[in-house]
């Protein structure tokens, strides 16, 4: 309801806003899209229309028999939805040297009176703009964030599936933690407790050992009380993992994969990097011990932390190594999680990557022996009963593995060079976000 307009009919003949470039004068179009802008010029109106794939100025003038495009096009509303049928017209003074002139115009939806800026340069704060994120939904600079999101993904699924890995689903409802006791959202699963899952870490590494790659995009809930701008309480990782493996091998991987993904989205987005203005280079890579990063840190007179990097050192090795991913292995056992290999001497086979000064990924050479396991469990107080068919998994043939999980917002805001990390996610999940 709402419009007489046959779909069926004008999904056959619609031509998308950013083709009508190549067509000649007095060419005929059908299109639909959003009201972007209205003009009016003494007997002339021109309204912009916008579609996904671009905008174009359509021009009417008063009194043109049997078409009541004028008429509309002076009383719709920015944002309305309108279908529009007319020839095409080279213009010099029309954006792109084209517009369009209307034999026939419908209002297919009416938009209500704005609550947000919509306008390319938004002056809406955050918070509101995601209020209304179904509405900042209309705006090409955001739009083309989330196009390039999705080059993102696809370019992490094309590179792991060249890699030979294959992809997997993991359960989101767990039984016990995965990356240490805290950070757990409870969840009541019949007579049990349960959570929502925090990695799927212990899955694919059962998995690894058998199919050897796995790789899996996989939502993560992490129930952080603080609110940070690199903080999600609902999060998407890219996990890999990998048999036959340490984390040199796995840094390895990870090194290529993101330096695809980059190439991949300067080769397809060139026109969303454009719009939201960012240049964007293929990052190069970069190995330090985590000694060797506090020595140098410290030495730049910044705090480094002893088990962990702080947010300050990892902004310090962005200012010193831009466009580049900087390795930080031999991280001290002490700072990682209960499955990654220890090395001796308080050291561990655990690393970290640090890109644009933020941690995108952490990783490491994994524990295959289940008495380490059960030692490891011990010292950061959990019940190694809890972790029974996980610690059984590595009694009947486990290949050392290793692998890593990166954050899809984490790597889509640093590429972008995003300030807030809620910009990247659609429906972003925060402490006092639940809706939209
Ligand atoms: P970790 O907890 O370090 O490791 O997470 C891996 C990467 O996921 C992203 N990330 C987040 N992004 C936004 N908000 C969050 N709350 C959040 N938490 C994590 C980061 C981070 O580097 N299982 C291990 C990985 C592994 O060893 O394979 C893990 O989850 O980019």
């Amino acid at each position: 309801m709402g419009s007489d307009l046959d779909f069926r009919e004008f999904n056959k003949n619609r031509t998308y806003i950013a083709d009508i470039l190549n067509l000649k004068d007095g060419v005929e179009v059908e299109l639909a899209g959003w009201v972007y802008d209205t003009r009016a010029l003494g007997k002339i109106r021109f309204l912009m229309l916008r579609d996904i794939t671009g905008a174009v100025q359509v021009t009417a003038v008063k009194g043109k028999a049997g078409d009541d495009s004028f008429d509309l096009m002076d009383r719709v509303s920015r944002e309305s939805v309108v279908y529009v049928k007319g020839k095409v017209k080279d213009s010099n003074q029309a954006p792109g040297g084209k517009e369009v002139v209307p034999d026939e115009m419908k209002l297919i939806s009416k938009a209500d009176d704005l609550p947000i800026d919509v306008s390319e340069y938004s002056k809406t704060e955050l918070p509101k703009r995601l209020d209304y994120r179904f509405l900042d939904l209309h705006r090409r600079p955001v739009q083309a964030i989330f196009k390039i999101e999705s080059t993102i993904l696809q370019a992490f699924r094309e590179f792991m599936v060249s890699n030979g890995a294959m992809e997997a689903q993991f359960p989101s409802i767990i039984g016990s933690s995965s990356e240490g006791g805290t950070e757990l959202f409870e969840a009541k699963y019949f007579e049990k407790k349960a959570f929502l899952s925090q990695s799927c870490q212990l899955y694919k590494q059962m998995l690894a050992c058998s199919m050897e790659k796995v790789f899996a995009v996989f939502t993560v809930w992490r129930a952080e009380k603080h609110n940070t701008v690199r903080h999600l309480n609902e999060a998407r990782q890219f996990d890999y993992e990998q048999a036959f493996a340490d984390e040199f091998v796995v840094m390895d991987v990870l090194s290529r994969c993101v330096q695809f993904i980059i190439k991949k989205v300067m080769k397809e987005n060139a026109k969303e990097l454009e719009i939201i203005g960012v240049k964007l280079r293929v990052p190069k890579t970069k190995y330090m011990t985590f000694a060797d990063v506090k020595n140098l840190v410290e030495s730049k007179g910044a705090h480094c932390g002893e088990d962990d990097l702080s947010t300050e050192a990892e902004k310090k090795l962005g200012e010193l190594f831009p466009d580049t991913i900087v390795f930080v292995h031999d991280w001290p056992i002490k700072g990682k999680p209960f499955y990654i290999m220890p090395k001796g001497d308080g050291l561990s086979g655990g690393f970290d990557a640090i890109y644009q000064g933020m941690e995108i990924t952490s990783g490491g050479q994994r524990v295959h022996i289940p008495e380490i396991l059960e030692k490891q469990l011990k010292e950061r107080g959990l019940d190694p009963a809890d972790f029974k068919s996980y610690i059984d998994s590595f009694r009947y043939g486990a290949p050392p593995h290793a692998g890593w999980g990166m954050g899809l917002e984490r790597l889509t805001m640093l590429i972008l060079g995003l300030q807030n990390i809620r910009e990247v996610v659609l429906f972003p999940r925060d402490k006092d976000r639940l809706t939209p």
